[in-house]
């Protein structure tokens, strides 16, 4: 029995190699995210952030049996532009490797890999949660129990408000998975600045984020440590009128029959239709906003372990 092989770009290569910071990013984003072409050029604009932030991008997929580890140029074309790439996540790894078709790996597919890959950082905009309703339907995110697993630390603008933040954030506090806010006293709702509810921890200082976040390892912790920032005030959407589009979207859904995997892609494209676009382009924003801080916590941090 083999482990399933690795194929790094030159660039996360060398990084990994010199212990330079490396930020793993996501391709579900790409896939199911946003429409074409507006997927492929964000995920160049999310790569440049990281590296504007002071970090190597590795964004991470599966084809033909192997996990990507930093996909190219072309890749990240040909991933925006294939239709019917299944989304992939934590539990269908294994079998999507195996069949050696194209994944895009969401944020609990993406952790794995990272962490297999030898990166400490991932960064996306939003993570999964606990679904509004998860009382009736039980549909917790993955992204969720795979940080209670993976010891990588995550970036992010929070979880969009088509999760239920309340329970998620409890869900965390359960599992022990720490949940601090970067330079903010609220935890973000994606491309809302507060989900209303208050950060359980407020940091300042890069270098104390990287020495807790090896302090929550060295504590024999093999979990996830997040770090939320917030989208720009400029960028950001009002957070009531996103919550009115949600409550008809999930109407929508419930009529529709939509559940379970789709449901995540179905709300964010209401949504998105509910705001004349303005969601569109406000979680392009937060999703390079997010992986420049990314970039500068793995830049504070790899400096921590040398
Ligand atoms: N939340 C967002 N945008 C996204 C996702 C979540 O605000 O694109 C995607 C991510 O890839 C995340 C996945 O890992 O959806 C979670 O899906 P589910 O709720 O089915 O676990
Ligand atoms: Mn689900």
């Amino acid at each position: 029995m083999s482990a399933p092989e690795l194929v790094y770009s030159d660039e996360v290569a060398q990084a990994l190699h010199a212990g330079d910071p490396v930020v793993a990013l996501e391709s579900n984003v790409i896939t199911h995210g946003l429409p074409y072409p507006d997927n492929a050029a964000t995920a160049r604009k999310v790569e440049q952030a990281v590296r504007d932030g002071g970090a190597v991008p590795a964004t991470v997929a599966v084809e033909g049996g192997r996990i990507v580890v930093g996909m190219t140029d072309e890749d990240i074309e040909r991933f925006a532009s294939t239709p019917g790439i299944p989304k992939v996540s934590s539990r269908d790894m294994p079998v999507v490797l195996a069949q050696g078709g194209m994944g895009a790996l969401t944020v609990a597919s993406s952790v794995v890999a990272a962490e297999l890959a030898g990166i400490a950082f991932f960064s996306s905009a939003g993570i999964g949660g606990v679904h509004r309703g998860a009382e009736r339907t039980m549909d917790v995110s993955s992204d969720l129990i795979q940080f209670t697993r993976s010891k990588v630390a995550v970036v992010c603008a929070g979880a969009k408000k088509i999760l239920d933040l309340g329970l998620t954030l409890e869900y965390l506090e359960t599992q022990c998975v720490p949940v601090v806010s970067y330079r903010s006293d609220d935890f973000p709702a994606f491309y809302c600045v507060s989900s209303g509810f208050p950060s359980p921890l407020r940091l300042d200082d890069d270098a104390v984020i990287a020495a807790s976040i090896e302090n929550h390892w060295a504590l024999g912790n093999h979990s996830s440590f997040l770090i939320t920032t917030p989208v720009r005030p400029a960028d950001a959407i009002d957070g009531e009128e996103v919550d009115a589009a949600i409550t008809e979207a999930m109407a929508a859904a419930d009529r529709d029959g939509i559940r379970g995997q789709a449901i995540t892609k179905y709300l964010m494209r209401a949504v998105d239709a509910a705001t004349d676009g303005r969601s569109a382009r406000a979680n392009m924003a937060v999703l390079a906003s997010t992986a420049e801080v990314g970039g500068r916590l793995a830049v504070a941090h790899a400096a921590h372990r040398r």
